[in-house]
């Protein structure tokens, strides 16, 4: 049997395998990271944050269904003051630690993003511009005037303190919304891209009751899992697009080995892992890399590089 090394990069950061947790996914309080740092997750990654903690949306604001779920959140977090305090914690863990903000806006990101930058226990920060659930608010980064003014400044400061920023992107579905947001992408200091966040305002009914299943914006709400077709589709052409030296990481609809080869397959660099972490537990992880690292024994693969980015056209 072959060994196979699982060794991958995110912007700049060393990974000992590509398999994480997704940013939103019970990655809020100091227990639900703690938990994820003792797992096989090869990085812990935050809940997103903002200056002031947050409630979040009303409930029922979450909801399983088969193959997939549908959540409006709205930003329930801490507040970042209170990651400043957990992240040191995590260290002895001895994975790199991944913050993730939303600001409320750009004032806002560029506080928070000066503060991480000048933390040893932070290893990058992802900012997060594709959060479809504040009500009242647009996604940033459909609005690419408003998505420019954002990466230049937030980049600007990363930069300055020698931290890796990363970008969590909406899914995109027009190859003239591609182009746009990667030469956006392309122009400032972008270490890795992740995509894609859930696919926002979707709607499930409840035949039943006949009615919405979750309570927040009339039942709209952000769609996961079922999502991964577009996932692979974003990391795929990003990969086309953007610099060589931008890490891209894949997330959407990642449940097994397979899902998480074809990312790899795609040009994903890493993969995260989102609504089957929140339909299961910790184990998640260890599961999708011991399939990752069958099918790749199987095929006769001993790194990533033997097959990422090599998706054939036929
Ligand atoms: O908290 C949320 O409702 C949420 C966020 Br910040 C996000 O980025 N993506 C998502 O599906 N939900």
């Amino acid at each position: 049997m072959i060994l196979v090394n699982l060794e991958t990069k995110v912007g700049g950061v060393k990974l000992e395998h590509p398999i994480f947790n997704a940013s939103g996914p019970k990655d809020v309080t100091r227990e639900e990271l703690i938990e994820i740092a003792k797992s096989d997750s090869s990085a812990v990654m935050a809940k997103s944050c903002t200056i002031e903690p947050r409630m979040g949306n009303a409930e029922p604001r979450h909801y399983d269904f088969k193959g997939g779920a549908i959540g409006s959140y709205g930003l329930p977090n801490l507040g970042y003051k209170e990651y400043k305090k957990i992240f040191p914690a995590l260290v002895e863990f001895g994975k790199p630690i991944f913050a993730s903000i939303s600001g409320l806006c750009v004032e806002d990101n560029k506080k928070m993003a000066a503060e991480f930058s000048e933390m040893n226990s932070v290893a990058a920060i992802e900012l997060n511009i594709s959060c479809p659930n504040i009500i009242g608010k647009p996604q940033v980064g459909y609005d690419f005037e408003q998505s420019e003014e954002r990466i230049q400044e937030v980049s600007a400061i990363c930069a300055a303190g020698k931290k890796p920023l990363g970008l969590k992107l909406p899914p995109y579905f027009d190859f003239a919304h591609y182009k746009t947001i990667a030469e956006i992408i392309n122009k400032n200091k972008v270490s890795f891209v992740t995509c894609i966040n859930s696919v926002g305002n979707g709607i499930v009914v409840d035949l039943e009751k006949e009615s919405v299943v979750i309570k927040p914006n009339k039942g709209f709400g952000g769609v996961g899992g079922i999502i991964k077709p577009f996932g692979l589709a974003n990391v795929r052409k990003f990969r086309e697009l953007l610099r060589r030296e931008i890490s891209i990481v894949g997330v959407g609809g990642v449940f097994s080995g397979k899902d998480a080869f074809e990312y790899i397959l795609c040009g994903a660099d890493a993969v995260q892992v989102g609504t089957a972490f929140m339909q299961s537990d910790t184990k998640v992880f260890g599961k999708i890399l011991g399939e990752l690292k069958e099918i790749m024994q199987r095929k006769g693969y001993d790194k990533l590089d033997d097959f990422k980015g090599k998706l054939k056209e036929i």
